[in-house]
């Protein structure tokens, strides 16, 4: 029988989770602590430990069948596959914030103005449907701190609690996307392979 594979995030936000429902639906792996693929033991599946950005490309290319990513990634990326089923863990937005004196007046605000983001490309289309053109500027990591040091004069990243912004004097003032973990998949996989991903989202 065709495995089914199934990519989920290697360690981050997502990993415990994605894990906890495989064993939920009963499925057992076994814990090899540094490999990238392990077979389950009892159910057509394996599994492939990736870093989430990577997720939807595998997927896409038909590496892994499905994968488990937040839809923020899914959307930054571009990517061809479709949403098979949403999860409810790992919610989150991604927001515009900037510093908290500064008095906010609506989207215009942003006009011309230099804002750091992991998220480019959900960024611009935002600012390209409120007719809002700024200067992105791409950073990897530690967005908050962008404004704090003369980086960005606004910044646009997820948050979840709101401490990571409050600690770092940013108030969040546009919602851009809501997020939460999702389950993608290639739109070509297989009819023996659905029927175990049925199987697995029942
Ligand atoms: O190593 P890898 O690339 O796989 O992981 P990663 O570091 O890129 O991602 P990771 O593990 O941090 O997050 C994975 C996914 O979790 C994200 O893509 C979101 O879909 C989801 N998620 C949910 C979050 C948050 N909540 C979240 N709060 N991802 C990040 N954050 C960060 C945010 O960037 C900010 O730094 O938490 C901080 C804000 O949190 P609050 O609670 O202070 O508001
Ligand atoms: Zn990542």
């Amino acid at each position: 029988m065709k495995r089914l594979k199934l990519a989920i995030q290697k360690s981050g936000r997502l990993s415990e989770q994605s894990k906890q429902l495989l064993k939920d639906c009963g499925i057992k792996i076994q814990n090899g602590k540094n490999a990238l693929r392990v077979s389950a033991t009892n159910f057509p599946i394996d599994l492939f430990y990736l870093r989430d950005d990577d997720i939807p490309q595998y997927v896409q290319d038909g590496i892994a069948d499905i994968g488990i990513v937040g839809e923020n990634v899914l959307l930054e990326k571009n990517s061809r596959c479709e949403i098979l089923q949403k999860l409810g863990f790992a919610k989150c937005r991604l927001s515009l914030a900037i510093p908290k004196n500064i008095d906010y007046q609506g989207v215009e605000y942003f006009k011309n103005k230099k804002i750091a983001t992991s998220y480019p490309v959900i960024l611009s289309d935002f600012l390209s449907k409120n007719n809002v053109t700024s200067e992105i500027h791409e950073i990897s990591g530690s967005v908050e701190i962008a404004p704090n040091i003369g980086l960005a004069e606004a910044i646009c990243d997820l948050v979840s609690t709101g401490s990571t912004l409050f600690s770092n004097g940013l108030k969040e003032v546009e919602q851009v996307l809501k997020s939460e973990a999702v389950i993608i998949g290639n739109p070509n996989i297989s009819d023996a392979q659905k029927e175990i991903l049925e199987k697995l989202i029942f």
